[in-house]
């Protein structure tokens, strides 16, 4: 019989693209889950509404009851919880929603499935605002956590609660650290898209001479460990498998199951279940990152760039908020009048900035053998060409 996926957030970046993905490279049902809404954005996942292998449910993370009736009604071999109010910006405004979503949901989760499929592989989507105020880079699995916003802080509270719910029952229960990862399908607030959404609105405007406003952002020296989502999910698929992935746990797997010891437990309670609990109570979170880091302003620049505008920095009293990006004069669309490309708005600063984010994924790279296969210029040279086209 045909496995069974839940995907929460399925019609979100990484909701969609795990969901592409399974579709591609597996025989399994997918059962989406969207959360009820008056005016539902089905943009990522329509061209899925053909499959026969795709299907969508409603459910919300902070309800109860929806979850623990989906668990129970499908006895899932795999949940894949990306539901999460993911803006950190935000999490300042609507915290107690941000946090509700982000830990108790993820205790939700939990919960059903502790009663009605102990079996289900769990993956809960942890992130590298989790390190937060960093003490060293590039951050790997050790780093401590110290999140530095509501967002943040929810994600530490559901890693402990996974690991909780791992080392108390028994579940293959796992939260990776996933730093941050962009493409076509990324909401349009965040950084990267705003950036190249702009880049398009501009370079459409200029090409046809209409006048245009600059591109409005706040801390411009920020840097962040920026890689393709496409990669991502295929190390998320690999972290709920690592039975099939895990180079290391296999080896510990052949050395360990013939053991005196093992094979007295494996007697007990049959070789089948054995096999559950030795993976599970084995399964790793590892860190998924490029392994650099890029300023907000490196990005600009580039993104511009792929448009064919060439831009410089101009800043008259150095002050950080009266910083802008103006169209260069040796650039291709030359110009002698002073043109502002992006400004600086302050309301896009936020309380406490996560200034740095740099990871480490040497540990994911030589036990699961994942590699991202998109570089940064490569995936921001995507993000731009994209927005031009549409
Ligand atoms: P998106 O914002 O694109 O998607 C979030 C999804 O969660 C949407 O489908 C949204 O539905 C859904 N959702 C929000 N609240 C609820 C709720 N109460 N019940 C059910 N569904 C809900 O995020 P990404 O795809 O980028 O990220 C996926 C996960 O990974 C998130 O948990 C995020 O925090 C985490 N993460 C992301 C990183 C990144 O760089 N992208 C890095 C590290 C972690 P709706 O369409 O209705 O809003
Ligand atoms: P982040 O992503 O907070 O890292 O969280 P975001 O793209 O929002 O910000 C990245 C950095 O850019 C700075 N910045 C701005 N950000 C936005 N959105 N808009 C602006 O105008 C702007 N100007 C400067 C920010 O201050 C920040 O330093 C993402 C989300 O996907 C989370 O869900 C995920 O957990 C982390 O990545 C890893």
């Amino acid at each position: 019989m045909s496995k069974i996926v839940i995907i929460t957030g399925v019609s979100g970046q990484d909701g969609s693209l795990m969901a592409d993905y399974l579709i591609k490279n597996t025989d399994y049902k997918i059962y989406g889950i969207m959360r009820r809404c008056a005016k539902p954005d089905y943009s990522n996942i329509k061209h899925l509404f053909g499959s026969d292998r795709f299907f969508t449910e409603v459910a919300d993370l902070s309800d109860s009851q929806s979850i623990d009736n989906i668990v129970r009604n499908l006895k899932p071999d795999y949940f894949i919880n990306f539901a999460a109010q993911s803006f950190v910006g935000s999490s300042w405004q609507i915290p107690e929603q941000t946090f509700d979503v982000g830990a108790v949901g993820v205790l939700r989760c939990l919960e059903a499935i502790r009663k009605h499929a102990p079996n289900c592989r769990f993956y809960n989507a942890g992130s590298s605002e989790e390190f937060g105020d960093v003490v060293y880079s590039p951050q790997n699995e050790k780093h401590p956590m110290r999140p530095q916003s509501p967002y943040g802080a929810a994600k530490v509270a559901a890693r402990q609660l996974v690991r909780v719910y791992r080392e108390s029952y028994g579940l293959y229960a796992v939260q990776g650290y996933l730093f941050n990862h962009e493409g076509v399908r990324r909401g349009e607030e965040f950084i990267t898209r705003k950036i190249s959404k702009a880049v398009a609105r501009i370079k459409k405007a200029w090409d046809i001479g209409d006048s245009f406003e600059p591109l409005e952002l706040g801390n411009l020296n920020s840097k962040r460990d920026w890689s393709d989502a496409e990669d991502f999910v295929e190390g998320v698929w690999m972290m709920l498998n690592q039975d099939i992935s895990n180079k290391r746990l296999i080896e510990n797997y052949y050395s360990s199951r013939a053991t005196t010891k093992e094979l007295e437990v494996q007697k007990n309670i049959g070789y089948e279940e054995w096999y559950q609990r030795y993976w599970a109570s084995n399964a790793k979170e590892y860190v998924l990152s490029s392994n650099e880091t890029h300023t907000v302003r490196e990005f600009v620049e580039l993104a511009f760039g792929f448009a064919g505008i060439k831009g410089i920095w101009f800043n008259l009293t150095g002050k950080p908020e009266d910083e802008e990006y103006i169209l260069s004069d040796d650039g291709v669309l030359a110009t002698k009048k002073k043109v502002t490309l992006v400004k600086i708005n302050p309301k896009f600063y936020r309380p406490a900035e996560v200034s740095l984010l740099w990871g480490d994924s040497s540990l994911a790279r030589a036990e699961l053998g994942w590699k991202p296969k998109t570089t940064f210029p490569q995936l921001v040279q995507k993000m731009v060409e994209n927005d031009l086209k549409s």
